[in-house]
């Protein structure tokens, strides 16, 4: 037989394949796992090998039993921006609500003029600190999301440095135009000009340079209505860019159900959506995300509805959503674990929201999110006796024993070794 040697190959190993419909964490104990050219050309048990391992790869690397995992995917991230809100932090366990912070012009608008007033390295830079934070703990693949600019040049400055940091980086980065996030005060009583102006010239800029992978907008009493929201999707829509949706995070707004309506990636936070918002996301195939950071940070009461997504099969994805007001977190594993204790997730829909959900949420579920022949070449050794222990471990706790992404950046650096 003849055999293209693998670049890599693990044996006694165990999988957490995280493969849809095939068992707890799509376990297999005793398995291989290799990859060529960034690429899973193995995922199974040992028996299957079609020959000795050293015959099969250039590398061949013992894993002592230790869990092997896909990359994890973090698909929801604001981690662009600069400053900090810890005061903010202060007057809310004073009693001072985040929508008076908010309409006093603080919130959101307070994160907006720290960021206009840097330049694009200092963005990249701060970010680049947050990702590196990410990275340690097995995740492969981050959405970053603009909003914090609100104009033209911070949000081409926001996206180009999201854009760098995929360059300079072992992740995999999809980006997302945040255009409608809050109404800036030199628009202040000009509400339907802002929004022609982020549907039009401003996305059209940023559709031109290639810099935005999908769109999203903040749909909340604070933020944005209904009718804003989908007139921004339609131009998104018209330009071929996939759309997510701030839905239903402080109050009902339709959200769920108007992502459903636009075929959404995603609808994220739901802790108010109604049940038939709940259905339409079901029926058009909208990834739940859920973001228990900032449930956590915002003390709030009300969770999103899990047994419903859970009876209607919508797909659940868990993030960060590491932003400096509401959710200032940069461990997806300590998420995972809010995710349980806050909302009754299992340990395994957990893994599966940071891996194949995640990868699904932003529209990568059939290049990353679970170990299968053919996708990227994105994943974790973890030294665990169970992949349970990945929710179980508070803060950043379990370091991965090897971390692999097939990233353009990984590719080129590794393409002299193979
Ligand atoms: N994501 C957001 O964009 C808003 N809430 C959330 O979960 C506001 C973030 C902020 O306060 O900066
Ligand atoms: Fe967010």
């Amino acid at each position: 037989m003849t055999h293209q040697k693998w670049d890599h190959l693990w044996i006694n190993a165990r999988l957490a394949t995280m493969r849809e419909n095939a068992g707890a964490y799509g376990a297999i104990e005793n398995a291989a796992f290799a990859d060529k050219g960034g690429r899973i050309a193995y995922a199974g048990p040992m028996s299957g090998l079609p020959a000795e391992p050293s015959a099969l790869a250039t590398r061949v690397m013992d894993a002592q039993n230790q869990w092997i995992t896909p990359g994890l995917v973090d698909c929801h991230t604001h981690l662009i921006f600069a400053g900090n809100r810890a005061t903010e932090f202060e007057q809310r366990l004073k009693g001072v609500s985040y929508e008076s912070i908010s309409k006093a012009g603080g919130g959101i608008m307070s994160t907006v003029r720290a960021t206009r007033a840097v330049s694009e390295d200092d963005l990249f830079e701060q970010a680049r600190v947050r990702l590196s934070a990410l990275l340690t703990e097995g995740v492969t693949t981050v959405e970053i999301k603009s909003g914090y600019g609100l104009d033209l040049e911070t949000e081409l400055r926001m996206l180009r440095a999201a854009r760098r940091l995929a360059a300079q980086s072992y992740v995999r980065i999809s980006t997302t135009f945040l255009g409608l996030h809050a109404l800036p005060p030199e628009y202040a009583s000009k509400r339907a000009d802002y929004v022609a102006h982020m549907c039009g010239p401003v996305l059209r800029a940023i559709a031109e340079e290639g810099l935005a992978d999908a769109v999203d907008a903040f749909c909340e009493g604070i933020a944005f209505t209904q009718a804003e929201t989908e007139r921004f999707f339609t131009a998104a829509a018209a330009l071929g860019l996939r759309v997510k949706l701030h839905a239903d995070q402080l109050s009902d707004t339709n959200g769920a159900a108007i992502a459903a309506k636009f075929r959404a990636l995603s609808a994220d936070h739901l802790e108010y959506s109604s049940d038939a918002g709940i259905a339409a996301m079901a029926k058009a195939g909208t990834v739940a995300v859920l973001l228990p950071g900032a449930f956590f940070v915002l003390r709030e009461q009300r969770k999103p509805p899990i047994a419903r997504l859970r009876e209607l099969g919508v797909p659940i994805a868990i993030a960060t959503d590491c932003n400096p007001g509401t959710s200032p977190i940069v461990s997806l594993t300590t998420t995972m674990s809010m995710a349980c204790t806050l909302f009754g997730l299992t340990p395994e829909e957990a893994l599966a929201g940071v891996t194949r959900n995640g990868a699904r949420a932003l529209g990568l579920q059939n290049e990353t999110g679970t170990l299968e022949v053919g996708k990227a070449a994105d994943y974790v050794v973890w030294p665990i006796s169970h992949p349970a222990e990945l929710s179980y471990w508070i803060g950043n706790s379990v370091k991965p024993a090897a971390i692999a992404c097939s990233s353009s950046l990984a590719a080129a650096n590794q393409a002299p070794q193979a």
